[in-house]
């Protein structure tokens, strides 16, 4: 069970976020009623939301997932592999310090973002992209298994992050797109596979009793409650255009 939920508002500057994709420029005010949204889907599922206001800096800041890696009894601080992000740790080391009493850190030359960690029960899976180099992946394994969690680094072929194409909504399932669909380190698991033109819903969120499934993706949708799972659908087509899912608008603990 998730308690606890940080997100952060989209500030003006977030249409200049860094962005992959060829949707276009996000519109803040729908970007604005979409994570009001958001939040309000956060607590339906009964957590509680810690809303940080939006820092100007960082146009790609809303991302908070981004910037740590949380457990029930410590926080890792990651280090962003984007130049223009990594000061975004700055500001949530001490968000995380009302919470936690046991902080690691992600040091230089290693990067890590927080969308490449995908946690499955007591295993983490770290993906090495463009974002996060084996560096900062060999720091967190090492931190996870000083835990007594266990911990799997994964090299990604295609996908921006590895929460892009693959995630775990609990009960053994994992949603699985792309070259997540066969792959080695995943199946072990029970899949959902996530269709083709589907792809943007496999990064879904698994917040307590509900599954928050991105808006206008049907088949998918139908697939997580045919497995018995009650969804909660959120419109996110302005986090999209800056290859943001559900995942990264938020830090769940
Ligand atoms: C970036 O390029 O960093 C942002 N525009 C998108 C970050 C998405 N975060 C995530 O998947 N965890």
């Amino acid at each position: 069970m998730f308690k606890n939920v940080i997100v952060k508002t989209p500030g003006k500057t977030y249409v200049n976020g860094l962005t992959t994709s060829d949707l276009g420029t996000p519109i803040l005010e729908k970007a604005l009623e979409q994570h009001t949204f958001y939040i309000a889907a956060l607590k339906q599922c009964g957590v509680e939301v810690t809303e940080l206001q939006a820092n100007e800096n960082y146009p790609d800041s809303t991302f908070v997932e981004d910037t740590a890696v949380l457990t029930p009894g410590f926080a890792v601080v990651s280090n962003p592999g984007a130049t223009t992000r990594n000061g975004e740790i700055i500001e949530m080391e001490p968000v995380l310090k009302k919470f936690y009493d046991k902080i690691y850190r992600i040091e230089a030359p290693g990067t890590l973002d927080g969308g490449d960690i995908l946690q499955i029960e007591d295993h983490f899976y770290i993906g090495i992209s463009a974002r996060t180099n084996h560096e900062g992946a060999k720091q967190l394994k090492q931190i996870l298994e000083s835990e007594n969690y266990k911990a799997t680094i994964v090299e990604l072929e295609k996908f921006f992050h590895l929460k892009t194409g693959v995630n775990y909504i609990g009960e053994g399932i994992i949603l699985a797109a792309g070259e997540f669909v066969d792959h080695a380190d995943f199946n072990s698991y029970k899949k959902i596979i996530v269709p083709t033109e589907e792809e943007y819903a496999a990064n879904c969120i698994r917040v307590n009793d509900y599954v928050i499934v991105p808006a206008g993706f049907p088949k998918t949708k139908k697939n997580i409650e045919d497995a018995g799972f009650k969804t909660i659908e959120v419109d996110t087509t302005e986090f999209r255009k800056l290859d943001g899912g559900l995942s990264c608008l938020s830090l769940r603990f």
